[in-house]
């Protein structure tokens, strides 16, 4: 028996263009959303959850929305004294956004979970939708590159996704478990939804998590994607770079393969319509629509032809 709850797999800036249309249309308290943790980093002894924070702060309408990210209207005195004791000033942490870690590191200390603590964050600051961590335990993603192997963060926001990406590795995802609801929503959600986030280090993460994958197999039927490529490009962040180093092919026949196991239904921009036939061979309903998100009635059109297809 399904319940009237929707569960869906995100990363961070893309998921929240998505999520931000599904909770005009959806009541909050029905939105599961398990999110990334892979690209969790520690900086100036602080636990810092990017995708979590990213996600939390949309729904609590505090996200600052040029940049997707952060918190509206934040400054950055902190950061600049920071910089002069850390080399690792890159990270733009701005000084609301720094409360936000310093609780979630205060709360670490005494013993609270990361999927505790999200709870809490949550709560006080009004989010209703419940936002999982896909683990309490850390993950963390790191990018080979022909000088330097670095954490995902800092290839990302330090060197802009700009060196030749040789291999990623997920440390710690061998120990990751899922938080206990999270097999209970894929069982019992009314239909699962997979963001268009990267493929590889967002919902690839998320997919390596013990039991999560061989879960989602079962009830291929009810998952729905969205391709995060469009016309052989990412909408934003490194996806394509990382598809080419696993060999995958950067477009979404590529992600179509990387999820034909556990996808049902996918829904592809209309500019690579010609694509469908293919996708449709690996068994895999495909539709056509404009994914570019560009702003709120975009998000909440795509979100609402999500919802409604196959109803
Ligand atoms: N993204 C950037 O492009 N530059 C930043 O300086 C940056 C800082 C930052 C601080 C807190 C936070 O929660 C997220 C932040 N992000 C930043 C976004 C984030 O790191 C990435 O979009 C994701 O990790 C990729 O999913």
């Amino acid at each position: 028996m399904s319940e009237n709850y929707y569960l869906i797999l995100a990363g961070g800036v893309g998921a929240a263009k998505l999520i931000e249309g599904l909770a005009k249309l959806i009541d909050p308290e029905l939105l599961k959303i398990v999110v990334n943790t892979g690209d969790d980093i520690e900086l100036f002894g602080l636990k810092i959850c990017p995708d979590l924070d990213i996600i939390t702060y949309t729904l609590a309408d505090l996200v600052d929305k040029e940049k997707g990210w952060g918190f509206i209207d934040d400054t950055f005195n902190c950061l600049k004294v920071l910089k002069k004791f850390y080399d690792t000033g890159w990270f733009n942490l701005g000084d609301k956004d720094l409360a936000t870690h310093i609780y979630r590191t205060d709360l670490f200390n005494q013993g609270y979970t990361k999927a505790q603590i999200t709870d809490m964050i949550c709560r006080n600051l009004g989010v209703k939708a419940h936002l999982i961590p896909m683990c309490n335990e850390q993950v963390e993603t790191y990018i080979k590159t022909p000088t330097e192997v670095m954490h995902f963060e800092k290839y990302f926001i330090k060197y802009h996704c700009d060196p030749e990406v040789l291999d990623v590795e997920f440390r710690g995802i061998n120990e990751a478990l899922p938080i206990k609801e999270t097999l209970e929503y894929i069982d019992k959600a009314k239909r699962i939804i997979i963001c268009p986030s990267n493929p590889i280090v967002s919902i690839g993460t998320i997919i390596q998590v013990k039991n999560i994958r061989e879960s989602l197999i079962k009830v291929k039927n009810k998952i729905y994607g969205i391709s995060p490529i469009i016309e052989g490009a990412t909408v934003k962040g490194p996806a394509d770079k990382l598809m080419k180093c696993i060999g995958l092919e950067v477009s979404s026949v590529g992600v179509a393969n990387y999820y034909k196991d556990f996808l049902g239904h996918f829904i592809i921009d209309n500019k690579d319509c010609n694509l469908k036939p293919e996708i449709e061979k690996l068994g895999i309903s495909t539709y056509c629509y404009d994914t570019l998100m560009t702003n709120i009635n975009k998000k909440q059109a795509l979100a609402h032809f999500l919802m409604t297809l196959n109803e």
